[in-house]
């Protein structure tokens, strides 16, 4: 598995759509966001091979917003398809790529993963508050830029 461009610079408004080659597989990550983590963690668990494209979401590229509706991270771009939703898109890459699944199949094991993600997800979003939202004043879109 190869991750290329994880500490590549985060992309914004006025850059260009960086040319997508076929049969490769994309992230839009945002760094250190929790939910873009989870699509990242899911990528590298699944050994998937995939070029990493950061991205400013305080400046957003005009671009993405073909990709995302909202222009939010994380998606994934796979075969012209693109899949939004952190919550979604683990379940989008165990069907893609069944060959390394991590969920479960099992219908009750099914809905007890779905109630700890949501737990989790809330856990995540709390931190994510705590060390960045509340940090606001340092949390500016030239700050974004210089990762
Ligand atoms: N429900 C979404 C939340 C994603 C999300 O809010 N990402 C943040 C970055 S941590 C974002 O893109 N914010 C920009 C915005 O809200 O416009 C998911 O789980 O994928």
């Amino acid at each position: 598995m190869v991750l290329t461009g994880v500490n590549s610079k985060a992309l914004r408004k006025g850059s260009a759509e960086p040319p997508l080659a076929a049969g490769a597989f994309r992230v839009y990550n945002m760094r250190f966001c929790p939910w873009a983590l989870r699509a990242m963690l899911y990528v590298a668990a699944k050994g998937i091979d995939a070029e990493v494209i950061n991205l400013n979401v305080t400046d957003k590229a005009e671009w993405y917003f073909k990709k995302h509706y909202l222009g939010k991270a994380p998606a994934v771009e796979h075969d012209g398809n693109v899949v939004i939703e952190s919550g979604f898109i683990p379940e989008y890459l165990d069907d893609a790529f069944p060959e390394s699944r991590i969920l479960p199949t099992d219908p009750f094991e099914k809905v007890q993963q779905k109630l700890l993600a949501d737990r989790l997800t809330a856990v995540s979003f709390l931190l994510f508050f705590r060390h960045s939202v509340f940090a606001w004043e340092n949390f500016t879109t030239k700050q974004i830029d210089s990762w």
